[in-house]
């Protein structure tokens, strides 16, 4: 066994703002796993809220950097990608997940796509069709309410029943994840609640968090909460304390945030709760689902 529990980490550079790259690693890192990036492309800032960004593609070059990996026999426990850039980045993550998954390692697919009901700028139909196909690939995705409704190609709605999130978690699961997670499900019975409802089919189970809903949008946030999930399971956590431990998280990094006045697309201000990351799980909050 290695010393060190090791991720090959998928996602773009976004040199400002908290996301991607720049979240994953210091949580991670914080979280005592080691973090191997395969960098997707490099931008000045994330695509939210900032415009003319400056933006190189690098899927050029991932072919070589991967090709190297697998010459020298480079091993994972998990992998893990996020924001892709175009149809070929998909197909690239597809070929990587080949080589490198094996029967004990993780696959993580975060299918960053959009939020608040709408597709981010950079993203179009195809990448949605060709997002479907990647997450057969994948042991647990983690969606978001709106990425979850563009998977299954129906329309975002706020006032969603439970009954019908857990028919859409049990689609997404037949579609090949075994553990689908939806983050931002807006709660029908109350205004003052999110939720993160997930399903693992093996067991047949359905798990909730609740969080308080605090009206306000910091890019960068899916990020974080599937960084902690990740490096959560990794320490052998089970499934609903990696939910708990994820929405903790996030709860703590708004709470941190929301009192200080600064534009919002610079991000939570991660710096001060990373150090939360190393405390044990003191109570919990999950609920299993009937
Ligand atoms: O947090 C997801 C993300 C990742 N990478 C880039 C983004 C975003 C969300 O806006 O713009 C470049």
């Amino acid at each position: 066994m290695r010393p060190v529990k090791r991720v090959a980490a998928i996602h773009d550079l976004s040199g400002f703002g908290r996301a991607s790259l720049t979240a994953i690693i210091p949580i991670l890192s914080t979280m005592g796993v080691q973090v191997c990036p395969v960098p997707t492309a490099i931008l000045s800032t994330h695509t939210g809220g900032f415009e003319d960004y400056s933006f190189v593609d690098l899927t050029d070059s991932m072919e070589e950097y991967i090709n190297h990996w697998r010459k020298i026999n480079l091993e994972f426990d998990c992998i893990y990608s996020g924001f892709l850039g175009s149809n070929r980045q998909i197909d690239i993550v597809s070929r990587f997940i080949d080589s490198f998954s094996t029967k004990d390692n993780l696959v993580v697919i975060d299918p960053v796509m959009g939020d608040d009901g709408k597709l981010y700028t950079t993203m179009d139909d195809d990448i949605v069709k060709n997002m479907r196909n990647l997450i057969k690939k994948a042991d647990i995705i983690t969606p978001n309410f709106t990425e979850a409704a563009y998977l299954l190609n129906k329309s975002y709605k706020e006032n969603i029943t439970e009954k019908q999130v857990k028919e859409w978690l049990v689609e997404l699961s037949e579609m090949g994840p075994r553990t689908v997670i939806i983050t931002s499900v807006p709660d029908s019975e109350s205004n003052k609640n999110t939720s993160v409802i997930a399903y693992n089919s093996r067991d047949n189970v359905f798990w909730k968090v609740s969080c308080l809903y605090i009206p306000a949008y910091y890019p960068g946030t899916g990020d974080a909460f599937t960084s902690v999930l990740v490096g959560s399971l990794l320490q052998g956590d089970s499934l609903p304390i990696a939910l708990d431990r994820g929405v903790q998280f996030i709860t703590s990094c708004i709470k941190a945030s929301y009192g200080f006045n600064y534009p919002k697309r610079e991000g939570v201000l991660l710096e001060k709760v990373l150090e939360n990351l190393k405390m044990p799980v003191v109570f919990s909050s999950y609920e299993l689902l009937k």
